[in-house]
């Protein structure tokens, strides 16, 4: 599915995309000019929930080996971790989504598929 931009408070736009890779989910993102959504503050964190249904978990623009430890320097608030997440669960949970129910973010196999926001600049955003 790719619905209808949607602008939020950052006067940003974004599509919601469907169940895709962390990774293929980059890659799709990179083709159309925009980015895997980050989110810098708590007021996005919560519009980016309203976007989706509670029973699912959305990627965002984090993950283990690029960001992770980046996250205050980037501007970033306080990282939204649930609680115990972090976890790397088996070892292998190297990217970031966003659980819907709550609004916390855990790490996840990036290899999961879940739908994700890709966001566009103004810049690159071409109205018909
Ligand atoms: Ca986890």
């Amino acid at each position: 599915m790719s619905l209808k931009p949607v602008s939020i408070t950052t006067g940003s736009n974004f599509t919601i995309e469907s169940e895709m890779s962390w990774s293929d989910a980059v890659t799709n993102c990179q083709e159309k000019n925009s980015v895997l959504v980050e989110i810098p503050d708590n007021t996005t964190n919560e519009e980016i929930r309203d976007l989706l249904p509670n029973d699912t978990e959305v990627w965002i623009g984090l993950s283990k080996s690029i960001y992770w430890s980046r996250t205050s320097s980037r501007g970033l608030s306080q990282p939204n971790w649930g609680e115990g997440q972090p976890d790397n669960f088996y070892n292998y949970e190297n990217c970031a989504a966003m659980m819907l129910e709550n609004g916390m973010w855990t790490d996840e196999k990036c290899t999961n598929l879940y739908p994700f926001i890709s966001l566009y600049k103004i810049s690159y955003f071409c109205l018909d």
